[in-house]
């Protein structure tokens, strides 16, 4: 499909839209989403530009993975009594609602409804919360 310059993560990206950032990278973003399915729900996006998984670089993907299993393990260290979910949707069909590539990673315990998107935004101090506990368990993970 055609990459849409103007989609949120790109403006995100940009600068020109807020996001509760936890790191980043010379090639990736990670920051909390904004209608979080769980405490402590991040999205790890690339800096390329590419729709889903089709279309990002073989180079690319391999900067995003990594810190997506970084992230994972951040969000181990802050939630070491629940599992951590990681899930990436492509199209429409599948579910996907934003048309830059991402990646969830979700603190998921027994009980979790586990039908997929969440339904309200997080307070603004919620997600500030869970972004620092993030990225102070990033500093120590490679
Ligand atoms: P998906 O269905 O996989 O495309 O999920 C898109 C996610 O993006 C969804 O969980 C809500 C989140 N989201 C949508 N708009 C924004 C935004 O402006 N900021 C942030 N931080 N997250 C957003």
């Amino acid at each position: 499909m055609s990459y849409d310059p103007d989609n949120v993560f790109a403006r995100i990206l940009r600068g020109e839209l807020p996001a509760h950032v936890v790191e980043e990278t010379e090639h990736t973003l990670t920051f909390m989403d904004v209608m979080p399915r769980a405490d402590g729900h991040a999205l790890v996006i690339p800096k390329e530009h590419a729709s889903n998984i089709h279309e990002i670089s073989n180079e690319s993907v391999q900067y995003v993975i990594k810190q997506v299993k970084r992230v994972a393990s951040a969000a181990q260290q802050v939630f070491p009594d629940q599992g951590i979910r990681v899930v990436q949707l492509n199209g429409s069909e599948a579910g996907q609602s934003v048309f830059h590539l991402h990646f969830h990673v979700i603190p998921s315990s027994d009980g979790v409804n586990f039908g997929f998107h969440g339904h309200a935004s997080a307070d603004a101090d919620s997600l500030a919360k869970h972004a620092a506990r993030l990225k102070a368990a990033l500093s120590g993970i490679k």
